[in-house]
């Protein structure tokens, strides 16, 4: 039987009191912010009628959800991420700023501190059976002006869909570069075609994923830090055409504007011209970067990030 108890005193008065709000000191946002996610978490509890073993089953959850290190997988997955980047976008819009590349998430698995090149890099340290890569362009301003000594940090995961140092059998910074560009405000980069990432099948996060009927798949894809001095940081990802997953990402990062032509170069004078000895994939991308508005760069991302 259901029972009405959400709107009572003796009810609202104790979330005050757990969130803090009857006491001085703390943190008057955490308290705000706990204070509304009890009230809704316990209205939720009280409207769908939670039984006792649903809700231990969920903070058993959590727990496991922690023990893994799937926190930051969970929040991309169920698009918690993607809205943060739908605020940033009407934020932009309602700012009048508009023109760059599109945004989109960082995920959970960047990795801070990867070697620096100038102008060109090879990203593949470890053998891998992929295609090889070769991905270039320019770094802008929103007037098109080529940006030198911008910073291109660049990340994707190999064949097996895997990211070095979340995968043991990989090397350090495999896969993973920051590149300055060139006085052109160029970039250019080999590596290997990746491709698209799973959740780890026996995890909290695909298992949640089967509960909702879904699938925890990434289509193809690379992601990217762009910075250049006076403009605003660039989080974004590129796609590989084609891959069958390209519109239906878990994740919800899929863009229009962040799907390049993949060109195959399938002929002997392209691959000569590489120093290639195989049929190769290409693709040209420029980004375009937005001025500063102010002092600070509004666009930087505080998160707790790995550092290898
Ligand atoms: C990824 O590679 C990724 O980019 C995201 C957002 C989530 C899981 C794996
Ligand atoms: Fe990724």
């Amino acid at each position: 039987m259901s029972v009405n108890v959400f709107d009572t005193a003796e009810v609202q008065d104790f979330i005050k009191t757990a969130a803090g709000l009857t006491v001085a000191g703390g943190n008057p946002r955490v308290k705000q912010i706990v204070h509304r996610v009890m009230s809704d978490l316990f209205k939720t509890i009280e409207e769908l009628d939670v039984t006792p073993d649903e809700f231990w089953s969920a903070v058993n959850y959590l727990n496991v959800v922690g023990q893994r290190g799937e926190a930051g997988l969970l929040a991309a997955g169920l698009g918690f991420e993607k809205y943060l980047d739908i605020r940033m976008d009407a934020q932009d819009a309602a700012e009048g700023i508009e023109g760059g590349t599109p945004r989109t998430i960082e995920g959970p698995l960047y990795v801070a501190g990867a070697p620096l090149s100038e102008g060109s890099a090879r990203l593949d340290t470890d053998p891998d059976e992929g295609q090889v890569l070769i991905m270039h362009g320019t770094v802008r301003g929103r007037d098109g002006s080529p940006l030198a000594g911008a910073i291109v940090e660049v990340w994707h995961a190999n064949s097996k869909g895997m990211y070095s140092y979340f995968d043991s059998t990989q090397s350090a910074y495999n896969l993973r570069r920051s590149i300055r560009t060139d006085a052109n405000g160029r970039y250019e980069f080999r590596s290997l075609v990746p491709t698209g990432y799973g959740c780890p099948p026996d995890g909290p996060t695909q298992g949640l994923m089967d509960l909702l009927g879904r699938h925890g798949r990434r289509p193809a894809h690379i992601h990217f830090f762009v910075t250049g001095d006076g403009y605003r940081k660039l989080t974004t990802q590129i796609n590989i055409d084609g891959d069958e997953y390209l519109h239906d990402d878990f994740a919800f990062a899929t863009r229009d504007d962040l799907i390049p032509t993949v060109v195959q170069r399938d002929d002997a004078a392209s691959q000569q011209a590489r120093g290639l000895d195989a049929p190769f994939a290409e693709i040209a991308f420029d980004f375009t970067l937005t001025p500063l508005a102010g002092e600070a760069d509004t666009q930087v991302v505080e998160r707790v990030r790995a550092a290898a």
